[in-house]
């Protein structure tokens, strides 16, 4: 089983720039992490991040017939994006929508996800842990599929 992990606006600077909000573990950490889990699961991981909004719709509408799942932190995208929404509505790949904070506790922007209603659910505020939760529901529902 193949599971696409992608990343969204700023997340390249994790571990560089406010660590009080995101914590000083770095993308590639976490990334290194996630794929730990992933060989103990027997699962392939492609893990991608981009600043580009239209990066990521062309990545969605590509993991068909590609990937069992995708595990998604939009980062800010998560709040604003139809086109990230419709994509994953249209792709038909079940998507777990993940963040390292907990959007519920914080600004009142960031309580509402666009993406929500499309996903399979969403894991919030667990840190670098949202990655493996997410790896975990990826395979969850193509196992209740
Ligand atoms: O908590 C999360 O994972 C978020 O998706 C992170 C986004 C934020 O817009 C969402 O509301 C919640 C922001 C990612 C920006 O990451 C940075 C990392 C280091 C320094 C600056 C930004």
């Amino acid at each position: 089983m193949a599971i696409l992990f992608l990343n969204g606006p700023n997340l390249n600077l994790l571990g560089q720039r406010e660590p009080d909000i995101y914590g000083r573990t770095t993308l590639a950490e976490i990334e290194a992490s996630v794929r730990a889990r992933a060989a103990e699961l027997g699962v392939q991981i492609d893990f991608r991040q981009s600043n580009v909004e239209g990066e990521l719709v062309g990545w969605i509408q590509q993991a068909r017939g590609q990937f069992k799942a995708i595990v998604l932190n939009a980062a800010a995208y998560t709040h604003t994006s139809i086109a990230l929404r419709d994509a994953i509505a249209a792709s038909g790949v079940p998507t777990i929508e993940i963040h390292l904070s907990n959007v519920h506790a914080r600004e009142e922007f960031r309580h509402k996800s666009l993406l929500a209603p499309v996903c399979c659910g969403q894991i919030t505020g667990f840190g670098q842990k949202s990655y493996i939760l997410g790896l975990d529901a990826a395979v969850y529902v193509n196992e209740t599929k």
